[in-house]
């Protein structure tokens, strides 16, 4: 039985990149919703409601674990399926909070996500839970995410727009930034660049796959390591993109999405 991946759109790949190296036995089904892209200006309502649409859609595909590889999806909906579903039903906001406070020296601890993941303050919450001496920095980057998913994260002119939104952060600010949104990691050398040294980026995808890993495995439905995986991808939107982003960032070249 495979694991079900979702996002709206590619930004769920980096989690799945992560799943690839830790979890190679398992089994994926991912599906990014383009057609409805991006979910971080909608209301939480109407992304919850997307987000127990596409869980459908994966648990007809006979999935037996649920990673909800997106921020604002996360936000909006992890109480509400994990409420809904008996298997395993993980999202990315706990884990990526878990490590920050793990790696942050001062606590001072600034997110990057979308507008919807900053205005629900669930990394706020799920930060201050863990380390209420914390002082969190959040900044809503939304362009970040058209950026990524127009496969421009490695232009000139994405260098000079993530410097400019980042300045945000003054020196000494923060020492630690969490990339509160899957598609962030895929900008991470313009980001890196940006914050300089002193500041250690998180990316919550490397937990979460932890996480999930040791759920399957405390539940005893871990694939055995003779299993040989298989990787289906689906988008709502057009393949043509997704296959080009996705073969390239995760190495599997011949990627072609349903
Ligand atoms: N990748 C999504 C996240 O982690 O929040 C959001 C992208 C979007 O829909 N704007």
């Amino acid at each position: 039985q495979p694991i079900g991946f979702l996002d709206s759109g590619i930004g769920g790949l980096t989690v799945v990149k992560e799943a690839l190296r830790q979890l190679p036995n398992e089994s994926i089904v991912y599906l990014g919703d383009q057609a409805r892209l991006p979910y971080g200006p909608r209301p939480a309502s109407e992304v919850a409601h997307f987000v127990q649409q596409i869980t459908g859609f994966l648990l007809a595909q006979n999935v037996k674990a649920i990673v909800i590889a997106c921020n604002t999806a996360t936000a909006a909906a992890l109480p509400i399926l994990q409420a809904k579903l008996s298997i395993p039903v993980v999202g990315v906001i706990d884990s990526g909070s878990q490590s920050a406070v793990a790696m942050s020296q001062a606590q001072q601890i600034g997110v990057i996500a979308t507008a919807g993941t900053i205005s629900s303050h669930a990394y706020h919450r799920a930060i201050t839970k863990l380390s209420p001496q914390a002082t969190i920095s959040g900044l809503a980057c939304p362009e970040f995410v058209t950026i990524v998913e127009n496969n421009q994260a490695e232009t000139p002119e994405t260098a000079k727009t993530v410097a400019e939104k980042l300045s945000y952060f003054k020196p000494g600010q923060i020492d630690t930034l969490i990339l509160g949104c899957t598609h962030f990691p895929l900008l991470q050398p313009a980001i890196e660049a940006a914050v300089g040294p002193n500041v250690q980026l998180v990316d919550s995808g490397v937990e979460t796959v932890t996480k999930i890993k040791q759920l399957l495995t405390d539940q005893k439905l871990l694939a055995p390591s003779n299993h040989v995986a298989s990787h289906a991808f689906y988008t709502t939107g057009a393949t043509a993109p997704f296959d080009e982003i996705a073969a390239n960032w995760l190495q599997l070249p011949g990627l072609t999405a349903k």
